[in-house]
């Protein structure tokens, strides 16, 4: 069973995760991995953060010769601010000259504090951070390389940033390139120009904002997942990692929410046939039964805004219990265009487990040969 862990405080020494359950004999390619990384440090609305980090990974363990070797993968990704936080973040010796003690609603602080009995709520933020989402990027372009033979593809954007709608859809020509060189990740140019105004603005009144992110999985073969029990279904499990990801509060497959207002037959996929089973619709957003139905798999996550503002909602200090204004850490005022990457990179990573889950083998060779065996069953159905 394909697994991770990931460890690391935002202002710490650096990232790391361990991935398990990859088979053998996977071409690995270190700078597929890298671009990811810095597809997630860009975006029009970060903070001043992303200009001190330069995100790159660096394999400890796990492949020999650009191959994996079937054992556990592990990662390192360096926090070059953590030179500026020795002080502050050591691990014998600490200083607590950057306490926290009011914290942010919306965030983890207060309740964290309370749990782990924190009386400097900075530790809790520095590992709710989403700082720590790098590291399931780089975990989810890795596991991605398993994918790559059996021609699975990927594409992440922004389908809106606050009001602003991106106007393009990602069955547009081009649409991917237009996303590639759109700061906002917007198939649209105009309707990012917008998206961009929208940031500027809510900036000027120390405002922060959300956004929803669409992850598109074309390729699939029919039958990832299962409907015989729950812990195997695929919606189930993609849900699960998108939900995990910091600040998404809500997810949906391809009409989603909106297929709860209008009759059956305007929700339901019909079925053709002409060479192999067809649909002209997809509703399911690729997923019937906790399976993949060979359409293409479409998810969408809603993030909320940024819970760190600079012009800070009222709270608690935790020590005297007065009302303060809430603590103010350098921060990004809009992070959407980031967030797609690492839900395409939390989908990525379900769809690959569920891969391996179904065609399961020790080596490649083994996995492409139990793919074969069921495309060719499943081809004559
Ligand atoms: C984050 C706060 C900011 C973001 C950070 C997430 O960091 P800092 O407090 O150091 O300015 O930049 O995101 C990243 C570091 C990153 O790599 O995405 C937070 O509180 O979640």
């Amino acid at each position: 069973m394909l697994r991770y862990f990931t460890s690391g405080e935002t202002h710490g020494k650096c990232l790391t995760a361990i991935i398990e359950g990859l088979p053998s004999g996977i071409k690995i390619d270190i700078e597929k991995i890298n671009l990811a990384l810095s597809k997630r440090q860009q975006g029009y609305g970060r903070g001043g953060r992303m200009l001190i980090e330069q995100d790159f990974v660096e394999i400890l363990s796990g492949i020999r010769g650009g191959f994996t070797l079937g054992s556990p993968i592990a990662i390192k990704i360096e926090n070059k601010d953590w030179t500026n936080w020795e002080q502050i973040m050591g691990i014998q010796t600490s200083n607590s000259s950057k306490a926290v003690l009011c914290p942010r609603p919306g965030h983890a602080d207060l309740t964290g504090g309370m749990k782990y009995n924190h009386k400097d709520l900075r530790n809790v933020l520095e590992r709710a951070s989403a700082r720590e989402t790098a590291a399931r990027v780089a975990v989810g372009a890795l596991v991605r390389q398993v994918l790559e033979p059996f021609h699975i593809e990927f594409l992440s954007h922004a389908a809106s940033i606050g009001p602003i709608v991106d106007r393009a859809n990602w069955q547009d020509d081009g649409f991917s390139e237009k996303v590639e060189k759109s700061p906002v990740r917007f198939g649209c140019e105009q309707s990012g120009e917008e998206a961009m105004a929208y940031i500027d603005n809510i900036k000027e009144k120390g405002e922060s904002c959300g956004g929803v992110v669409e992850v598109i999985v074309k390729g699939l073969p029919q039958g990832l997942g299962s409907y015989v029990h729950y812990d195997r279904k695929l919606d189930a499990n993609i849900a699960f990692s998108v939900m995990s990801v910091q600040a998404i509060k809500g997810v949906e497959f391809g009409m989603g929410f909106a297929c709860a207002n209008i009759p059956g037959s305007q929700v339901h996929d019909e079925i053709f046939y002409e060479n192999g089973f067809r649909r002209c619709t997809n509703h399911a957003g690729g997923i019937e039964g906790g399976m993949s139905n060979g359409e293409p798999i479409i998810v969408r996550a809603a993030m909320k805004p940024i819970p760190t503002l600079y012009t800070p909602l009222s709270t608690v200090n935790i020590n005297d219990k007065s009302e303060q204004k809430a603590a103010v850490e350098r921060s990004d005022i809009c992070a959407v265009p980031a967030c797609s990457v690492v839900v395409e990179a939390a989908v990525t990573f379900e769809i690959a487990k569920a891969f391996l889950d179904k065609f399961n083998g020790d080596c490649m060779d083994d996995v492409k040969a139990y793919y074969d065996v069921y495309m060719n069953r499943i081809k004559n159905y």
